[in-house]
């Protein structure tokens, strides 16, 4: 699969809001691998929890599944041949892009994809459940009902991960954290403008949760326990068990 450098926010530019349309679809895999501190690692640990979590004729959900960068990922570590991945995108060129990279790898694991609102869709029977850096992009006042509905469709003992950027309370350690991950940006070959820009298009549609806030919610919704696995920067992968 061919992969395009990131140059969207490269030249100066009236910035507008950002959306997951099909410019930003085409350099994807270019753009998370450099904007995103672990993201490699967080996907082959993805494989692994599925491997332990997966169980015989559940369902795995990929919410917010981009390209199925994660959907992949969790089909290598599945152990059971009856198992269906169902992975979910509201953006169009996304989805489109996803079909041609799910069949670019051979696998056991049918994944059915789906172009709808992950607000709207139905969880059941799942034995494990994903958001990559997703809820970050829905309105803060939608999350709660999210995990919840979450909760109610995975099966007891299944897992749920979800990474995400985050706020920090403190605010010293706040800036001291965004301008580390604004130095591994520069170190992936960012230009002060296209930081600056991305930043001004991510300001209204990406609203980043403290830990506790999401600490909060994973124990509102029931979840018995749960706890940070990954963490870098700006960056954490959660992982929480019903
Ligand atoms: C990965 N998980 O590579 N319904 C469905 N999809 C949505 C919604 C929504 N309400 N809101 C946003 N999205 C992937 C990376 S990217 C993360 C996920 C990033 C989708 C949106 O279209 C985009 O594809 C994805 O969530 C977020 O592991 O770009 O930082």
């Amino acid at each position: 699969m061919s992969t395009q450098h990131d140059q969207i926010f490269a030249q100066p530019q009236r910035v507008s809001d950002f959306r997951f349309d099909d410019k930003v679809a085409a350099v994807f895999p270019d753009m998370i691998s450099r904007s995103i501190p672990g993201y490699a690692e967080i996907l082959s640990t993805l494989g692994q929890l599925a491997h332990r979590f997966v169980t015989p004729g559940s369902k795995v959900y990929d919410l917010g599944c981009s390209l199925g960068a994660a959907s992949i990922a969790m089909r290598r570590g599945i152990r059971h041949d009856d198992v269906k991945i169902v992975a979910i995108d509201n953006s169009e060129a996304m989805i489109r892009r996803a079909e041609e990279h799910l069949q670019a790898f051979v696998s056991a694991v049918p994944v059915e994809l789906h172009c709808a609102d992950i607000r709207a869709v139905d969880i059941s029977d799942a034995s494990m459940v994903v958001l990559n850096f997703t809820m970050q992009f829905l309105a803060p006042e939608d999350r709660d009902a999210l995990i919840a509905k979450i909760y109610a469709g995975m099966r007891p003992g299944g897992l749920l991960v979800v990474s995400e950027k985050l706020n920090y309370r403190q605010p010293k350690i706040h800036q001291l954290l965004d301008d580390l991950y604004l130095d591994f940006k520069r170190g992936n070959g960012y230009s002060e403008l296209e930081i600056s820009q991305k930043r001004t298009a991510l300001e209204n549609v990406m609203k980043p949760d403290t830990l506790e806030t999401h600490q909060a919610r994973f124990a509102a919704a029931g979840f018995s326990e749960s706890e940070v696995w990954y963490q870098c920067y700006r960056f954490a992968s959660m992982i929480a068990i019903k």
